[in-house]
């Protein structure tokens, strides 16, 4: 069986990070260990007044105890971070637990379109890059990409070759992999474009482009594409299995985006993931 961890925050209400991650990797098969790096009531996107309890002392603790039990991992995944200070920590677990067989993935949560999230800050952004360096494998959005090469964001004018570009720069920051997420060309599609480093290829994948915001499904595509990637699914099997499984979550939810905007009803779509990864 195989095995990763997944650093990010526990929202007990609002289905992102760690309540998105583990119900889908275990739904793939996968065992899911879980770093809370901080316990908040809600997530931040919409609701005001949510608690906010920082956990980044627990973070070496718990690296300690688990490398005294001899404890490995077939993949490290990290999401959202609560606190400046929580990279550096997260940057030496990567040094505890990475092998020369495991996968480190960086989902350098800062913000989207165009803005941070509550609480980032541009020295949150270049300390991000730090992390961003020892990764095997990131995926920013637009926004985090811009934010990672401390450019301009430049909302929907841009083409093929600039976004090219784009995953060229970054995969400079010292990822063999970069998957850029949010990428459209056009107003029919959405979807991925990723490098690779060492090959020196660019792939892309697409799918509809379903109009509105969708709360946390960078957080679903993420789990999603490193559990395809932990269960040995290749790079553009792993892309199209996330791509697809997030489309379908937004297609679940439409209709019911009053109710529902704080993140997409993911959970009657497992059934479909399973079916994905048969
Ligand atoms: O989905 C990213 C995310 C994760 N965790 C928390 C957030 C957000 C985005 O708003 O607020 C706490």
């Amino acid at each position: 069986m195989k095995r990763m961890v997944s650093i990010q925050d526990i929202s007990c209400f609002g289905k992102c990070s760690l309540t998105v991650a583990l119900p889908i990797t275990s739904a793939m098969g996968i065992e899911t260990c879980a770093v809370p790096t901080a316990v908040l009531s809600t997530h931040t996107g919409g609701f005001t007044g949510y608690t906010y309890r920082d956990l980044t002392g627990d973070i070496p603790n718990i690296a300690s105890h688990w490398k005294s039990i001899n404890l490995e991992f077939d993949a490290v995944c990290t999401g959202y971070l609560g606190s400046f200070e929580q990279i550096k920590i997260v940057s030496d677990f990567f040094d505890d637990f990475k092998t020369d067989n495991n996968l480190l993935i960086v989902d350098p949560v800062m913000g989207d379109k165009g803005k941070f999230y509550a609480g980032f800050t541009h020295k949150f952004a270049s300390e991000m890059r730090m992390l961003c360096k020892k990764a095997d494998v990131i995926l920013p959005n637009l926004t985090e990409a811009a934010l990672l090469l401390d450019e301009e964001y430049v909302g929907e004018n841009y083409d093929e070759d600039f976004i090219k570009n784009m995953l060229v720069k970054l995969s400079r920051l010292g990822s063999e992999i970069v998957v850029l997420t949010g990428v459209s060309f056009d107003k029919y599609s959405q979807g991925v474009m990723s490098y690779n480093r060492k090959t020196d290829e660019f792939s892309s994948y697409f799918s509809d482009n379903i109009p509105g915001y969708f709360h946390s499904t960078g957080d679903v595509f993420s789990s999603t594409l490193s559990g395809a990637l932990v269960k040995g699914f290749d790079m553009g099997k792993s892309i199209k299995i996330a791509v697809d499984f997030t489309v379908d979550c937004i297609r679940h939810t439409l209709g019911s985006e009053k109710e529902h905007w704080y993140g997409v009803k993911f959970e009657e779509c497992i059934p479909d993931l399973i079916e994905m990864i048969k």
